[in-house]
């Protein structure tokens, strides 16, 4: 069989457009597996294990009628971790202390220039949890090879008032939006519950709570 030049250039353009742009190699993070599967349907899961630099605008241009086959929006947020779900990295899950100062490596596989952040989000709510660790607001990922402090840097594990004691419940997210497309990537981890409370009057209601 033989291409013309013509269209082996159209298939390698096809290709290159298809294809996500990036994601956090160090530390590990979330995958897609079985847990991400039932959460969020084969089709979903399927498509990411194909390419896991891929990202939600592309997976639901390309299923234009709709997720099927398992897909639960409750449980799936297309838009937290790419969707991927915390059993399937719980072999992965980092312990931190509060002060600790932890290395990423991002891998920027097509430029696209942007912003992006890094933060610790609750899982449960999608909210980030104090500020930003490291954001750029914006200039990031415009070539593939960009300043290297763009995909190689660190952050400092903030003092996180009794949160992310337990596995799943708060990620580090790399967060980048750039031209029109969401790229996540979710390192799971813990720090040590603090070792004891303080209670305190609630002063409006007059009942004791503990921070
Ligand atoms: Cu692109």
């Amino acid at each position: 069989m033989h291409f013309s030049l013509a269209s082996t250039l159209g298939l390698a353009g096809l290709v290159a457009q298809a294809a996500g742009h990036g994601l956090v190699q160090k530390p590990a993070t979330r995958a897609p597996g079985d847990a991400t599967a039932a959460a969020c349907g084969k089709t979903m899961a399927t498509f990411y294990k194909a390419d896991n630099t891929s990202y939600p605008e592309a997976l639901l241009r390309a299923n234009p009628s709709g997720l099927k086959d398992g897909y639960d929006a409750k449980k799936c947020n297309l838009y937290l971790c790419r969707g991927y779900q915390f059993a399937d990295n719980a072999a992965n899950v980092q312990k931190y202390k509060p002060g600790d100062v932890v290395d990423l490596e991002v891998w920027i596989r097509i430029a696209h220039e942007g912003h992006a952040n890094v933060s610790i989000v609750d899982t449960a709510s999608n909210a980030v949890i104090g500020a930003p660790l490291l954001s750029w607001a914006k200039g990031y990922a415009a070539s593939t090879k960009p300043p290297v402090d763009q995909t190689k840097f660190s952050v400092k594990v903030p003092e996180l008032g009794g949160k992310c004691t337990e596995a799943g419940a708060c990620v580090v997210q790399w967060y980048w939006f750039g031209q029109g497309q969401t790229y996540e990537s979710c390192i799971d981890f813990t720090v040590p519950a603090p070792a004891h409370a303080h209670g305190r009057r609630d002063n409006v209601r007059g009942r004791r709570v503990w921070q």
